[in-house]
């Protein structure tokens, strides 16, 4: 069954709004949206309160009330490099999520941010396809991509990517990884090892971040799977992709919120220009609009 958390919303708000029932009801629908048992208890028993004190029964009224309380969760931030440095965004998730894509998109964002020297790092190397990927999208944007043969140690690609971007004076490095969820443990190691090359290799003046990019279609178990990515090395902002058709989306309030980190953009779409920077009202509209 396809679920959508906007029709349960709306038979919900079409009856009572002031009962147990309806709390209930709400705390199930957040639930069902992949926001996290505890949060959504949480936000429910807090909008009873906040309704009982407002005196708010319409379904207006709640909806304003419930879309300010989970936009209290998320913050949204956008990441722009800092010019006088160099940065380096690596870019982690789970294979699928979008991020060969993100990066070039990030890409196409930036250039026309006029950020100068924007490097492709093909990081991504278990899957051939994954650097022939970047490599076409290096092409059509006319940016440099460094890359090596499948197979390659994805430090030693990234490790020559932030290497030659600080020779030749380029401003930013898009690293791409792969996000092998199924085997953990090689993940968390891989993804350390390349953490302490970018440290090493870019040092402290640099501006070095994480970005983690989630699949908005992702459920609940979304939030184990960012916490994977956060324990091994700590990430700083987050990429919601695929916010756009049926996407649900809820698991950005669990995972920002839980993680404490960031949004600094949504994916809405597979064109380059599908990218949203930072994105709270629509994000808000996305999951709440239209009901
Ligand atoms: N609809 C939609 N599709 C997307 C979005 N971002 C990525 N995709 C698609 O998701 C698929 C996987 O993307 P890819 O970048 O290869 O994922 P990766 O394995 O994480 O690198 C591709 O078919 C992309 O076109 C988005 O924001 N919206
Ligand atoms: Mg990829």
């Amino acid at each position: 069954m396809i679920w959508s958390l906007k029709e349960k919303l709306k038979e919900l708000l079409g009856g009572k709004t002031d009962t147990a029932e309806f709390f209930e009801g709400l705390e199930d629908t957040l639930i069902e949206a992949d926001v996290g048992a505890g949060l959504a208890v949480k936000i429910a028993s807090e909008l009873r309160d906040q309704a009982k004190k407002d005196g708010a029964k319409t379904r207006e009224a709640i909806l304003a009330l419930l879309r300010q309380r989970l936009g209290e969760d998320l913050s949204f931030e956008v990441l722009r490099p800092d010019p006088g440095a160099l940065n380096v965004f690596l870019v982690l998730g789970v294979n699928g999520a979008g991020k060969t894509t993100t990066i070039a998109k990030l890409a196409e964002y930036y250039r026309r941010a006029g950020v100068k020297g924007i490097v492709l790092a093909a990081g991504d190397t278990f899957r051939a396809g994954a650097i022939g990927q970047l490599e076409l999208h290096g092409k059509r944007l006319g940016l440099r991509v460094v890359s090596q043969d499948p197979g390659a140690d994805p430090g030693a690609v990234i490790f020559d990517a932030v290497q030659s971007a600080a020779a030749r004076g380029e401003n930013l490095v898009l690293a791409d990884t792969a996000g092998r969820l199924h085997n953990k443990e090689n993940l968390v190691r891989e993804l350390q090892k390349i953490d302490k090359i970018i440290k090493n290799k870019a040092g402290g003046g640099a501006c070095y971040r994480k970005i983690l990019v989630i699949d908005a279609g992702t459920g609940q178990n979304g939030l184990a799977q960012a916490k994977v990515f956060h324990e091994a090395v700590g990430v700083d902002s987050l990429i919601l992709t695929k916010f756009d058709g049926a996407a649900r989306g809820g698991i950005l309030v669990a995972i920002a919120r839980e993680l404490g980190i960031p949004v600094s953009f949504l994916g809405v779409g597979e064109k380059m220009s599908d990218l949203i920077p930072g994105g709270r009202e629509e994000y808000l509209e996305g999951i709440l609009g239209g009901i």
